[in-house]
């Protein structure tokens, strides 16, 4: 029988609802903060995201939406993009300093019921590691940082989501098997990269992935939610329970 050791958990968009109330909104304010006249908008935004990482979302948007853009004067265009998104990041930590990314329903009932259990705890995400810190310093208890063993993100690995790398290097770093652990998801992108690195994965999707393919996810929920906030169930089986507990994730690691 396959024992649950560890949990992943995905940031942008599964613990918070980041990419809509805090990365959007540093993007744009840096686009302003280098006087551009570019603004994201929240649907231009949603097919933004299937680049994952911020440097290559920007260059990706000039590519595709900007072909005309000329870059300032003596500005290399890598560089010039890392100081944007330097800005970006200032930007972001700034926002969600200010409490503007509140946890997910169910999120921080989930965490404590996984550290009850004694269940070890890992995040493999695509953003800067200073953006996970400030977001679990704006949510979660003082210290709560070390609750969570590694945390591995986009820029300690060769590529990113939907890249194995990150998901590898979070299971290198816990010494565990894949077959140990379950990752947390809320995008195609994440569960890709979450499979190709052979783990199990239960998705909570959000107004931006709703609708993406899950087909290989274990499950699929609107949320983690609490007792009194039963899940809506997208796909896969939930043993009875009505919101995401250690005990369903157990069972699902154990059917996977
Ligand atoms: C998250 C991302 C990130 C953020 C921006 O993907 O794609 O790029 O949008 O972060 P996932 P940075 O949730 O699948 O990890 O600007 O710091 O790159
Ligand atoms: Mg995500």
């Amino acid at each position: 029988m396959k024992k649950l050791k560890a949990v992943i958990f995905d940031v942008d968009g599964t613990l918070a609802n980041t990419e809509r109330d805090g990365h959007l909104v540093a993007f744009n304010k840096t686009f302003t903060n280098f006087n551009l006249n570019w603004h994201w908008s929240n649907e231009l935004y949603g097919e933004l995201l299937r680049v994952t990482g911020g440097k290559e979302r920007i260059l990706h948007y000039i590519e595709k939406h900007q072909p005309e853009f000329e870059l300032p004067e003596g500005e290399e265009l890598s560089s010039w993009i890392a100081k944007m998104h330097a800005d970006k990041t200032k930007c972001y930590t700034d926002i969600v300093a200010t409490g503007a990314t509140p946890l997910r329903t169910g999120v921080k009932r989930l965490i404590e019921e996984i550290r009850n259990a004694n269940i070890r705890m890992a995040i493999a995400t695509t953003t800067s590691p200073e953006n996970v810190t400030s977001l679990i310093s704006s949510t979660l208890p003082e210290g709560a940082e070390k609750w969570f063993e590694v945390i591995a993100a986009g820029n300690m690995v060769k590529t990113k989501k939907p890249a194995p790398d990150v998901y590898q290097l979070a299971l290198e770093k816990m010494e565990l098997s894949s077959s140990e652990c379950i990752a947390l998801e809320d995008s195609n992108n994440g569960l890709r990269s979450a499979q190709a690195a052979g783990i199990t994965t239960v998705i909570t999707d959000n107004e931006y992935t709703r609708g993406e393919n899950f087909t290989n996810a274990a499950l699929v929920l609107d949320s983690m939610g609490e007792p009194d906030q039963p899940v809506t169930v997208l796909a896969g089986e939930t043993y009875g329970e009505e919101y995401l507990t250690v005990d369903l994730l157990e069972k699902v690691l154990q059917n996977s």
